[in-house]
């Protein structure tokens, strides 16, 4: 069955037949799992080059099993701080802070906010919150708890980044100001100006040459076929509606059928940006993961005030989704009173209080004609969108980017200590698309051969549990 003669196929064999067999690697031959001649089944009715779908089959199979790295004593010392302090019940240390689209913050404010991260990433910190995320995969995705959870999160790596630096506010990426682009993956934002190369292993701007949590430089794949971020009017209409439950996940196989779902957008964004981004389980040791959900919560808090006025007069602190109806199978960890993993001091519904947007941190709106937030990075357009006739800010092209030297850290070569631990391979799951994704989950082979070579230097007695 592996004699395909392509040299792709042979490392897949190699890797299936460890683990499927459980012997000493290198083996020969070996048996398909059933979900891989499933999905190379499916293949054979879709329009795609069948030795690739196949590879992606796959891949995919590799993927659905890869398993978040694990939490470390340092990290736990470090939520300890966040509970001795109760963040969020009292106020933050730092103070309150404004968050801004990150293309209206001055060239000095970026600068401070990428030495912040930059401090953060050679202190492990940012590893600290990648791995914290990465084993909320079910408890805090897919599910009630997912806005609220998220919100704390990304709050206290923002007090984190205050810690380095207090003038830093985490700023949020306007992704629909990218979707008026002919190629939203030209935009300002991949570039060495703000959060560098889009394609591939990031080795341009602040963040280049840092490990993610695969232990390899992290990786963005940009925009590919069927992706895509979330416009203008999508959240129009999450804004027409006045429930909690009518724009979260509750207990809905097919929830990402819906088109009000914000955490279903969300998953679109992570998908359009590719690579790492990708993976619930690694997506949070890429600094960008801070500025998608910045804007998420942003979202969100656009929703709750229009809850808050006289359209639906709700009380957002007590408004959540009905019993049994918390998240997919009900898995455990989004009813209102269960904890917020890593912050244990505060539970689901503690996320709803005011009091985040009024005591710790608030939002600049999002950049409006015709100033457009006096932005050389972004400019009022009038025509391109027939429906807004006041105008849009677009964002420049990553073409206008004159890149001011940052020459007071050094990212010339790659820290010799990858950050993340050490990924295995069990279980995950995928981030669910929003129902105008028409896009086959087949992946390049570039992609699939780099994960494969990842697991074949990653083969462990954890894999045994996969056959
Ligand atoms: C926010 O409000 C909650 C509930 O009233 C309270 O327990 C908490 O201490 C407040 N947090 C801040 C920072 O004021
Ligand atoms: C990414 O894009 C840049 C700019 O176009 C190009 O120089 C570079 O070679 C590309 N990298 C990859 C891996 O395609
Ligand atoms: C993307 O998908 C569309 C529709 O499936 C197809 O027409 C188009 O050629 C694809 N583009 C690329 C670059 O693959
Ligand atoms: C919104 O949520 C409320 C409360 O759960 C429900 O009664 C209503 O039918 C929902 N509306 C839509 C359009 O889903
Ligand atoms: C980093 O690279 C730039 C451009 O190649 C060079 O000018 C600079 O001196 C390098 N910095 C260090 C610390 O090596
Ligand atoms: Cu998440």
């Amino acid at each position: 069955m592996c004699d395909t003669g392509a040299v792709s196929l042979s490392i897949w064999c190699a890797v299936l037949a460890c683990v499927g067999s459980k012997q000493p690697c290198p083996i020969s031959v070996f048996e398909k799992p059933e979900e891989v001649l499933a999905c190379e089944q499916r293949a054979q009715n879709e329009p795609v080059n069948q030795a690739l779908a196949s590879e992606a089959c796959l891949r995919t199979y590799f993927v659905n099993r890869l398993t978040a790295n694990p939490m470390l004593p340092e990290d736990y010392a470090m939520l300890a701080g966040f509970a001795e302090k109760k963040f969020g019940k009292n106020l933050p240390p730092s103070g309150y802070r404004v968050r801004r689209d990150i293309r209206v913050l001055s060239v000095t404010e970026r600068h401070k906010l990428f030495r912040a991260f930059n401090v953060l990433y050679k202190t492990g910190v940012l590893a600290r919150f990648g791995r914290l995320h990465g084993i909320q995969t079910l408890r805090k995705h897919s599910g009630a708890s997912f806005l609220p959870w998220h919100r704390v999160f990304t709050a206290a790596v923002e007090e984190k980044l205050r810690e380095i630096d207090p003038e830093v506010s985490l700023p949020y990426w306007d992704f629909t100001m990218d979707t008026y682009l002919p190629l939203p993956s030209e935009s300002i934002m991949w570039s060495s100006c703000f959060v560098g190369n889009g394609n591939g292993t990031v080795l341009e701007g602040p963040f280049r040459n840092m490990y993610g949590g695969l232990n390899t430089l992290i990786e963005r794949d940009i925009a590919q076929n069927g992706t895509r971020l979330i416009n203008k009017d999508d959240i129009d209409k999450l804004m027409g509606l006045c429930f909690y439950a009518n724009i979260t996940t509750g207990n809905d196989p097919n929830y990402h059928q819906k088109v009000n779902n914000l955490e279903v957008l969300h998953d679109g964004v992570h998908d359009w940006v590719g690579g790492d981004m990708s993976y619930g389980e690694y997506a949070s040791y890429d600094p960008v993961f801070f500025m998608i959900h910045a804007f998420i919560d942003y979202i969100w808090e656009q929703f709750r005030r229009r809850q808050s006025s006289s359209m639906c007069s709700v009380d957002v602190e007590k408004d959540y989704r009905e019993p049994k109806d918390y998240a997919v199978d009900n898995v455990p960890g989004h009813a209102p009173w269960d904890e917020m993993h890593g912050f244990e001091y505060l539970q689901n519904h503690d996320g709803l209080w005011r009091n985040w947007t009024t005591a710790v941190y608030g939002y600049e709106p999002a950049p409006k004609c015709p100033k457009c937030g006096n932005s050389e990075n972004l400019y009022c357009d009038m025509n391109v969108d027939q429906r807004r006739p006041e105008g849009v800010c677009v964002t420049k092209t990553r073409f206008f980017c004159v890149d001011p030297p940052l020459n007071d850290f050094d990212r010339n070569t790659s820290y010799e200590e990858p950050v993340g631990g050490g990924a295995t391979v069990i279980q995950g799951t995928r981030h669910n698309e929003p129902p105008e994704d028409d896009r086959t989950r087949f992946m390049s082979q570039k992609e699939g051969l780099a994960i494969v070579r990842q697991q074949v230097g990653q083969v462990t007695p954890s894999l045994q549990s996969v056959s």
